[in-house]
C-alpha cells in the first residue's frame, strides 16, 4: 500500500467566489453556512476529510476584502495569517476574463510565499468552454500556479479530480484527528451559525452584516429526544429590530423554522428553538462584544 498523506490546506478568495460551498462539497457536509453575500463567513473554520489514502484539512477563511470596521479587521487577519502556515493554497476565482483589483491584491500577497498555490476557477456552470480557455490563459501569465483546475462547487463538477491532484502536494504524514471528527467548530457555534445564516438569506441589505447570534441555553429535555435551544439574535438598531422581527412575528417566525429544521438534522434530534432580539450599538467596533460573541482574537 502507499504511504498515509497528510496537511492543511487552505481556501483563499475574494467573498463569494464560493469557498465555503467548495468546502462543505469536498467533505459531504454542510459546517460551513454560505449565502450570495459577501463576508458570510467570519471565522476560520476547519474540517476534516479522512480516507484510507491521506486526511485533508481544509481551513475555510473569510474573504479578502478592504476591512471597514473591527469586525473586518479581524476577518481578513484570520485569512492572510492562515495562508503562510499551510502545505497547499487554493485561491479561488469567478470565471471572469478581467483581474479585478480584489484578485490582483491577493496575487500580490501569493507571491510573498512558497506554499504550493492551486488556482480553482469556480463557477464554470455559467461559462462556456470556450471562454474558460482565455481566463486560464489570463491568469497562467499572472503566477506560477502549480495547477489550474476549473470545477463547479455547487454542481460538484471536477471536484473529485481536484482532491486527487491535491494529494500529490501533501507529505506523507500522521492522521492528525480522529476519522470521526468533521470539524473543530463546537456544536454551539454550528448552531448559532444556521441561525445566522437564515437571517442572511432572509433579510435584505446591510441587516444582517450587523447581526451575531449567541446560544443562551442548549439543554436535553429529559430522557426525550428534544433538545430546547435559547439563542439571541443581537442587532445594532431598533429600527433593524423591528425588520428582524417582521409584520406580526413573520419574519421571526420563518427565521426560526427554517433554522430549527437544519439544527434537527445537525443534531439528530427534535429541537424547540426560542429566539430572542437585543440591540447592542456599534457591537462590530468594540473588542469586549466581539469577543463575547465569539470573535476572539
Ligand atoms: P464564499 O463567500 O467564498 O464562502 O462563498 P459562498 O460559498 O458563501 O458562496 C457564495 C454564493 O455563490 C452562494 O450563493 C453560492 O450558492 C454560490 N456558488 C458557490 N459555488 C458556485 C458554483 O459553482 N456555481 C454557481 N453558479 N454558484 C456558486
Ligand atoms: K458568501
Ligand atoms: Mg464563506
Amino acid at each position: 500500500m502507499s504511504q498515509f498523506k497528510s496537511g492543511f490546506v487552505t481556501l483563499i478568495g475574494r467573498p463569494n467566489v464560493g469557498k465555503s460551498t467548495l468546502m462543505n462539497h469536498l467533505i459531504g457536509q454542510k459546517i460551513a453556512i454560505t449565502s450570495n453575500k459577501p463576508q458570510t463567513t467570519r471565522n476560520k473554520i476547519q474540517t476534516i476529510l479522512t480516507e484510507e489514502r491521506g486526511q485533508v484539512i481544509f481551513i475555510d477563511t473569510p474573504g479578502i476584502h478592504k476591512p471597514s470596521h473591527k469586525l473586518g479587521e479581524y476577518m481578513v487577519n484570520t485569512a492572510e495569517k492562515t495562508f503562510k502556515e499551510v502545505d497547499v493554497v487554493l485561491f479561488l476565482v469567478e470565471p471572469n476574463d478581467f483581474i479585478g483589483k480584489g484578485d490582483s491584491y491577493i496575487l500580490e500577497q501569493l507571491q510573498k510565499i512558497k506554499t504550493p498555490v492551486i488556482l480553482i476557477i469556480n463557477k464554470i456552470d455559467t461559462v462556456k468552454k470556450e471562454e474558460l480557455l482565455t481566463i486560464i490563459a489570463k491568469y497562467q501569465k499572472q503566477y506560477d500556479f502549480k495547477e489550474i483546475i476549473p470545477i463547479s462547487a455547487l454542481q460538484g463538477e471536477n471536484t473529485g479530480q481536484l482532491i486527487d491532484i491535491l494529494y500529490n502536494y501533501l507529505p506523507e504524514g500522521p492522521q492528525f484527528f480522529p476519522e470521526d471528527m468533521i470539524t473543530d467548530q463546537p456544536e454551539r457555534h454550528l448552531v448559532s451559525e444556521l441561525i445566522r445564516e437564515k437571517t442572511l438569506r432572509l433579510l435584505k441589505d446591510e441587516i444582517p452584516h450587523g447581526i451575531a447570534v449567541v446560544i443562551d441555553q442548549m439543554k436535553k429535555r429529559g430522557e426525550r429526544n428534544l433538545i430546547d435551544i435559547d439563542a439571541t439574535i443581537i442587532c445594532e438598531k431598533d429600527s433593524h429590530k423591528r425588520i428582524i422581527i417582521g409584520k406580526q412575528g413573520t419574519m421571526i417566525k420563518e427565521i426560526g423554522t427554517l433554522a430549527r429544521e437544519e439544527i434537527e438534522g445537525l443534531l439528530g434530534s427534535k429541537v424547540n428553538l426560542q429566539l430572542w432580539i437585543k440591540i447592542k450599538k456599534n457591537w462590530r467596533d468594540s473588542d469586549f462584544l466581539l469577543n463575547n460573541f465569539g470573535y476572539d482574537k
